[in-house]
């Protein structure tokens, strides 16, 4: 029998894809990394149109690692370290705003980081909230804990609104096609902590390397 949907559809099997981005020497691998935000983005599709804005900008951030990734360096974009590593020695990383040079992966990477932090927060809150809990409040206490520190009023006020439209808890995991919410519950209960770890590797990788502000 079939445990889950066999179309991709299913957060176990995307939560599995960030777990499989860490090798042996836990350096995180850039294809696995893109293929998880790549499922998430699926999952978003699902949620409404009025999330359109929000995949755009995912959708493109991937778009720009991919080129990365299949150019003429795509070597050096094996793993985040390596990227790091390439881009700081290549003087590739505009630490200031408005100048010409192309955008980096540094940059492209740290936007989505800091959504993996939201993406970590709002599926824990989903996990621990009780039966009736509020999905629009656990999302936007996530969001606030996160990703708002560094969006423009504007986006903070559009995402907000966007919020408000989404389903209750029981839908969600509904959509996660993992099975009951038992499952769902338990299936969290054993990736987020992996999702954490890749969390915590990348903010000391850009830490150390003083990333975490690029514009
Ligand atoms: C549950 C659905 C809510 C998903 C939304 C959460 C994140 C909101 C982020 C709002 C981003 C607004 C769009 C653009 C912002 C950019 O300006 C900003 C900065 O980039 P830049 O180049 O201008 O400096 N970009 C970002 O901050 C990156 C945002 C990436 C968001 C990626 C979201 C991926 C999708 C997640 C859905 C997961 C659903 C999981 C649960 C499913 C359970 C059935």
């Amino acid at each position: 029998a079939m445990a889950y949907g066999d179309d991709g559809h299913n957060l176990r099997e995307v939560l599995a894809t960030f777990k499989s981005c860490l090798d042996e020497k836990s350096e995180i691998l850039m294809d696995p990394y893109l293929a998880g935000w790549k499922g998430l983005v699926r999952f978003l599709n699902t949620m409404g149109t009025i999330f359109t804005f929000v995949s755009k900008d995912a959708v493109a951030k991937i778009q720009i690692m991919e080129e990365f990734r299949s150019g003429p360096h795509k070597e050096s974009y094996r793993t985040l370290q390596s990227m790091v590593s390439y881009e700081m020695a290549n003087n590739l990383v505009d630490m200031k705003k408005n100048t010409e040079r192309p955008v980096s992966g540094c940059r492209t990477i740290l936007r989505l980081h800091r959504a993996l932090l939201w993406l970590q927060l709002f599926l824990e809150g989903l996990r621990t909230g009780g039966a009736d809990c509020k999905t629009s409040v656990v999302c936007t206490d996530s969001y606030n804990a996160s990703l708002a520190n560094y969006h423009p009023w504007i986006i903070r006020k559009a995402t907000t609104i966007a919020f408000c439209t989404l389903p209750n808890r029981e839908a969600f995991f509904e959509n996660m096609k993992v099975g009951s919410n038992e499952e769902a519950v338990e299936m969290l209960g054993e990736a987020l902590p992996h999702i954490k770890k890749l969390y915590d590797i990348t903010q000391e990788l850009y830490s150390q390397h003083k990333l975490l502000d690029l514009p």
